[in-house]
């Protein structure tokens, strides 16, 4: 799985919460592969002109994950944004654990952005990561 996300969405830690590592804050600076997930930095996504390197990682995998901060009040996703991908597309929102989140306009951004699979997670709670896990078989 590729994952797409603003910078601090938490792509990194959701890797490292689904392979049940210990959570380690790192930026991340490149697109990395790690034999399961493809993590991208969100400048990927901020930055329009990098849009076709997302596209490239996303010919090697399987499923592309979209990322929203349920905490974040706007989204960087264009309307149909997933759609360019032609890949099996799921979106997760993340942080749900935080008082300030809001789960429900994260998904509302992430079906602007064409997406219907939804998963709800936090990667400090560990909520969500088994239905994630099962979107992967
Ligand atoms: N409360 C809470 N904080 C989280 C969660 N996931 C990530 N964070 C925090 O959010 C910050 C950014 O997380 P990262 O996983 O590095 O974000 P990223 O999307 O990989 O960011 P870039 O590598 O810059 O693109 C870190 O301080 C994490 O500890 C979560 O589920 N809950
Ligand atoms: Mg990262």
């Amino acid at each position: 799985m590729l994952l797409v996300g603003k910078t601090g969405s938490g792509k990194t830690s959701l890797i490292q919460a689904l392979l049940d590592q210990e959570l380690s804050y790192r930026k991340t600076q490149a697109i990395t592969f790690n034999g399961t997930f493809i993590d991208s930095p969100g400048e990927f996504l901020e930055n329009r002109r990098l849009y076709s390197a997302l596209l490239a990682s996303a010919m090697t995998c399987d499923v592309v994950g979209l990322v929203q901060d349920a905490t974040g009040r706007n989204s960087h996703y264009p309307p149909n944004f997933a759609s360019m991908f032609k890949k099996e597309m799921i979106g997760i929102v993340t942080k749900v654990d935080k008082e300030s989140s809001n789960p429900e306009r994260a998904e509302k951004f992430l079906r602007w952005a064409g997406v219907e699979n939804i998963v709800k997670t936090s990667s400090i709670d560990k909520i969500g990561l088994e239905q994630l896990r099962l979107c992967l078989i």
